[in-house]
């Protein structure tokens, strides 16, 4: 088939999950067509398979506000009448979703049909697209989409509290290529450059935005730091990064916290990882609790959103009550003072996220796209 893929190209988890996605299926034969204003952070190779299209924008002194959808969805008309895609997958309502609804009837004038997926992440419903501003464009992209696609099932509820929806929302969860983590343990893992042999190694990766609570992250080191002889380490960029520095600074553990800023490496960095810490406000999903686990790394995080249907408490982690860094720093230190009891831990974890593997999972999408084939 023919696809294309429509994301943000950052860090973010819907941009890593579409552009996985994209090679995946470029992978199993699929000409995949990326539509984005720059080339996707993890997409490492282009082929004849796998092409990228750049969303340029014209600056213009007369916008306050220069309008990406406007071009979005012209470079949209422009690709997909150029290689006769045949769906439109657009991770993230805002705005690709009604983006995309604006690229189809326009399409449709030229007497093009092209059917439109949309996958909810999170934010685009939880955050941002309910929010006045946008929540009627919001709702109104997500019904005139051809199928709607939600990463857990409590963003699948979520989205049909807070909007009308008059369609059914289909739940595939995000996924894991698991054999690029093996791969990654089964390389030297050279641990020893960040702490010493009798040391353990908690990891943190977000965008470091408010919803993430990084200062809980450093809290609960913190407390864990008092009982075992451990390091933080800190993998993300974002607006709350100076607030986590200057926490470990007033707590004087600055000397056991590492910043490492964006990492391409993931898989890399979680080789060295004992724990993982995720205490978000909310998390429609946390693929990078996915991707800790994958790594062979329990994960402590809180019980909201879709977490509890991704980190199972006792068994693969630990779930916590929003905030309650006390009872986080318990739950790891309790996984983290026995080697047993971690080794065990670390297992199930990673037998875990064989319920999200990209052989489970790719072949959802794939028959999403045949049946909007099979409709058109
Ligand atoms: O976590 C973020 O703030 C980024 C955001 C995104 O859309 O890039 O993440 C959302 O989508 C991810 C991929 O589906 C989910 O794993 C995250 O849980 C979700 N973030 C939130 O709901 C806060």
């Amino acid at each position: 088939m023919k696809i294309g893929i429509v994301c943000y190209p950052t860090f973010g988890g819907s941009g890593v999950v579409a552009t996985e996605l994209g090679m995946a299926l470029a992978d199993n034969g699929h000409e995949v067509h990326f539509i984005t204003y720059n080339q996707p952070v993890r997409l490492d190779f282009l082929s004849h398979k796998l092409h990228f299209h750049q969303v340029l924008i014209e600056e213009y002194p007369l916008f306050q506000y220069q309008p990406y959808e406007l071009a979005l969805s012209t470079r949209m008309v422009d690709v997909v009448e150029r290689y006769q895609l045949e769906v439109l997958h657009v991770h993230y309502a805002i705005p690709h979703a009604y983006a995309a609804y604006m690229a189809k009837q326009m399409l449709l004038e030229k007497g093009i049909k092209i059917k439109v997926v949309t996958t909810l992440h999170g934010t685009d419903i939880t955050l941002v697209g309910s929010h006045p501003t946008y929540k009627a464009a919001v709702e109104f992209s997500i019904n005139n989409s051809d199928v709607v696609t939600a990463v857990s099932n409590n963003l699948k509820e979520t989205t049909n509290q807070l909007f009308k929806i008059d369609k059914a929302i289909q739940v595939v969860y995000n996924f894991i290529d698991i054999k690029k983590y093996d791969r990654a343990q089964d390389e030297e893992c050279k641990r020893g450059a960040l702490a010493k042999s009798n040391e353990r190694i908690l990891t943190h990766i977000s965008n470091f935005r408010p919803v993430k609570r990084v200062e809980d992250v450093v809290r609960v080191f913190y407390e864990v730091q008092k009982e075992i002889p451990s390091k933080l380490l800190l993998i993300g960029e974002g607006p709350d990064r100076v607030l986590a520095e200057k926490l470990t600074k007033k707590l004087g553990i600055k000397n056991k916290v590492f910043f490492l800023g964006n990492s391409t490496e993931i898989d890399k960095i979680l080789c060295y990882t004992d724990v993982f810490l995720l205490p978000s406000k909310t998390e429609s999903f946390g693929l990078a609790a996915l991707e800790a686990m994958a790594a062979k790394t329990p994960v402590i995080s809180t019980n909201t959103g879709g977490l509890p249907e991704v980190n199972i408490h006792g068994e693969t982690g630990f779930l916590s009550n929003l905030g309650d860094v006390k009872d986080m720093a318990m739950n790891a230190i309790s996984i983290l003072k026995d080697d047993v009891v971690l080794e065990q831990f670390k297992q199930r974890a990673k037998e875990h996220t064989k319920k999200f593997s990209l052989q489970n999972i790719l072949p959802v999408y794939e028959d999403i796209y045949k049946s909007c084939y099979k409709s058109k």
